[in-house]
């Protein structure tokens, strides 16, 4: 019997390359069907076949407060009535500005976008515009979004520039690019020692959620810290994921670390499309119309958007907001290693506020290398097995997971029975 999912992914891949609009939504490392989805509303989604899932993919992020939450939906709708987008400035675009400087200490100004790529790839140019270097760092496993600079894997030799990760991106490009390997501290104190006074920036997932999550040593983060202020580079914290998601002052304030520019996105836009770059004032100075670096958006700060945006901000600050998000999200994880250990199964897992990660390995990930090396076939059983019994993480073992303040104690528990009967099904191989 073909499902309706099945009838769409055909129908989708006559006109959509590859079915989807975004490539890990294909279900291509996981296999089978992926599910459209019809419906969200709070904890839940619902797909095509009308079966209804737990939702731990939350749109990758944005739906922290839980899907069309009335008071979001409530500000769109009255946000649309004025009109969807004028190409102008309008106080709401202060307003949300204003909230972002205050909860986000290190930014003292602040540019609307519309996506995360947009922010990082702006924020490259404005750290090559401030210093007037060609050269960027970034990590092995960390991901900023698809802009030419950034889609660059490791070269052959540690210390040799990028190759292109993907098709299309030209090798005079991803040659300004250098790749290290994430939390490796004496690979980034030797290229500083070696190209420092050449470094345009370095930008970081400071906690990383594009390889699974993976958080790095304090020491790491703070010789990078050291570095990047020792030699006049940027140091952007891509903040897309983690921004406002592990803690209302993002990774940042967790690791007491002030970036120069830090990029934002998903939560910001409560699941419209909102993101947004910003820090330093002299930095921010170089952007035009105040200086050299061009940078524009016929959408930039779109009021129906950071209604949005501005109405999950009010929400995320309610008090006890935090504590309760953190502490599902630590019960669900508990939970989780409890049944994999009841049923034998080896597995670990972290979490920060309303991020976490699961990994069929003895320990939770250091580096990109800890995670090649987990069993990720061992994910793809968990991952169908879960969908099977309708409870959806992201269908991929190289993505982090989230939880949203939606998710009750019934849900977290619903789950974890849930994995328990999955567990021990892959027990019994
Ligand atoms: P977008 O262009 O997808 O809005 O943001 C790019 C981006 C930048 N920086 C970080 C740290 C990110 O996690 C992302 C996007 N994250 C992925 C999820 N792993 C988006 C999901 C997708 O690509 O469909």
């Amino acid at each position: 019997m073909t499902t309706r999912n099945q009838q769409l992914f055909e129908q989708a891949k006559t006109v959509i390359p590859g079915g989807v609009n975004s490539p890990v939504r294909a279900f291509g490392s996981v296999g089978g069907v992926p599910r459209f989805i019809r419906r969200a509303e709070g904890a839940h989604v619902w797909d095509e076949d009308g079966v209804q899932y737990i939702d731990y993919v939350g749109s990758w992020g944005p739906a922290i407060v839980g899907h069309a939450h009335p008071e979001v939906v409530e500000a769109v709708r009255a946000a649309a009535l004025d009109g969807l987008s004028f190409g102008a400035p309008t106080a709401a675009e202060v307003a949300i500005a204003e909230e972002i400087v205050k909860l986000m200490p290190s930014v003292e100004q602040v540019r609307l976008v519309s996506s995360g790529t947009e922010a990082t790839m702006s924020a490259i140019r404005l750290a090559r515009g401030f210093t007037g270097r060609d050269t960027i760092i970034k990590f092995e496993g960390c991901y900023h979004g698809h802009s030419d600079s950034l889609l660059v894997k490791a070269g052959s030799g540690l210390l040799t520039f990028g190759n292109p990760s993907s098709a299309g991106v030209p090798a005079d490009f991803s040659k300004h690019t250098l790749v290290l390997p994430f939390n490796d501290t004496a690979a980034l104190t030797e290229t500083f020692a070696r190209i420092g006074d050449r470094i345009a920036c370095v930008i970081l997932e400071p906690i990383a959620g594009n390889m699974n999550m993976v958080q790095p040593d304090a020491e790491f983060v703070r010789q990078l810290r050291a570095l990047t202020q020792q030699h006049g580079s940027v140091l952007i914290y891509d903040e897309v994921m983690t921004g406002f998601r592990v803690a209302l002052g993002g990774a940042q304030s967790l690791h007491g670390i002030t970036p120069d520019l830090t990029t934002m996105g998903k939560v910001i836009g409560g699941g419209m499309p909102l993101a947004a770059f910003g820090g330093r004032k002299d930095i921010m100075a170089c952007i035009s119309p105040l200086g050299g670096v061009y940078q524009a958006g016929t959408l930039s700060g779109n009021p129906v958007a950071v209604a949005a945006g501005l109405k999950t901000l009010e929400i995320i600050q309610r008090p006890g907001f935090y504590e309760q998000l953190s502490q599902h999200t630590r019960l669900l994880c508990a939970g989780l290693e409890a049944a994999a250990q009841q049923a034998g199964i080896t597995f670990s897992s972290q979490s920060l506020g309303g991020m976490f990660g699961l990994y069929f390995a003895e320990r939770v990930p250091a580096s990109y290398a800890d995670m090649l090396a987990s069993h990720t076939d061992q994910f793809k059983r968990f991952f169908h097995g879960m969908l099977k019994r309708q409870v959806a993480f992201g269908p991929s073992a190289f993505e982090a997971c989230f939880v949203s303040a939606a998710h009750t104690e019934a849900h977290i528990q619903a789950t974890v029975d849930a994995a328990a009967t999955v567990f021990a099904e892959m027990a019994q191989g």
